[in-house]
């Protein structure tokens, strides 16, 4: 169930969503390896990963890399599978070098489950779950499209390519704004999940493209740099940015119009049924191999609705 209204019920449940365990049949470890610590979005994956453990009786530990990049996120998996927890949930930071090592946790024997980001063939997962990323990178597009109907060029801060997450966010964007022969779609920047960066690459386009109209930021530090780039630009009144993601730093940008939409993900629902899934794989259950969760785009407008509360609270 895609919510890509504000009216909708971000609170519904995903519609492949599967039967939660009440009980785990023993206390079970499950290791949390998140994309990067510290970042907002998964530490309320964590929340909702740990409520759900507590509530199923099995146990959790959360560790990841200091940087979004495989190259530092595969010797915390390497010594996670060493230690043979019962399950890990992890956000895979790059679809191809993190494929080898999980497909060898998995064949060790420990219950793989990813949350948020997939790698190229995910077989050996026994559930992955994530958001509808191609139909919220198409909301982000028509939320600018909102913003300037008269259109014009819009353009992506995405993070890296390679991060399954973020390309679909794109790939939905780019579809979406080519089938509009009012907008014209500049070419994808890739700010590596750093702030600083994105505010440069922000800078930069806009020197060479002054009349850009809109920026999607597929991400929440993608968006926080490209707010700080065009704000310096002094380009707030024209450019307008569509966020992805909406914890609490995210909604005080919205709310001091520094970007005036955002895409809202549900990471605590994505890290319960996390927990879910492993404890059904470990214990025999019924188990989803695919659950998508649903979006909200918010803006200004419809943040103080119930709506909006809601998407905001769930993300
Ligand atoms: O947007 C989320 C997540 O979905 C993506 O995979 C990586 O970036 C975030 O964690 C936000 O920083």
């Amino acid at each position: 169930s895609t919510t890509n209204t504000a009216a909708g019920d971000p609170s519904a449940p995903a519609a492949s969503a599967a039967v939660a365990p009440a009980k785990a049949s023993k206390n079970y470890s499950i290791q949390f390896i998140q994309g990067v610590a510290g970042d907002e979005f998964y530490i309320t994956m964590q929340c909702g990963i740990e409520a759900e453990a507590a509530k199923l009786g099995v146990s959790v530990k959360t560790q990841g890399p200091q940087k979004f990049d495989p190259t530092l996120q595969k010797p915390i998996l390497d010594s996670v599978v060493a230690a043979k927890p019962d399950a890990i949930l992890i956000a895979p930071t790059d679809v191809t070098a993190m494929q080898t090592p999980l497909k060898a946790a998995a064949a060790a024997g420990i219950k793989v489950v990813l949350v948020d980001t997939t790698t190229e063939d995910p077989s050996y997962a026994a559930s992955a779950i994530a958001s509808d990323n191609v139909g919220g990178g198409k909301a982000a597009f028509e939320a600018i499209k909102k913003l300037n109907p008269g259109g014009g060029k819009v353009m992506v801060m995405s993070t890296d390519p390679g991060v399954s997450t973020v390309d679909q966010r794109i790939q939905g964007f780019e579809e979406a704004a080519k089938a509009d022969s009012k907008f014209q779609y500049l070419p994808v920047q890739y700010s590596h999940n750093d702030p600083a960066t994105a505010a440069n690459l922000i800078s930069s386009a806009l020197q060479k493209d002054s009349d850009i109209i809109g920026v999607f930021a597929a991400n929440l530090f993608a968006a926080e740099g490209t707010a700080t780039g065009v704000r310096q630009a002094g380009k707030t009144s024209t450019v307008k940015i569509v966020g992805f993601d909406a914890g609490p730093n995210q909604i005080k940008a919205l709310q001091q119009g520094t970007v005036q939409a955002l895409i809202a993900q549900q990471p605590g629902a994505i890290g319960q049924y996390g927990v879910d899934e492993a404890v059904a794989a470990l214990d025999g259950g019924q188990v989803a191999p695919k659950i998508q969760t649903s979006f909200t785009t918010i803006t200004k407008d419809n943040l103080s609705t119930e709506g909006g509360q809601a998407a905001y609270k769930s993300s």
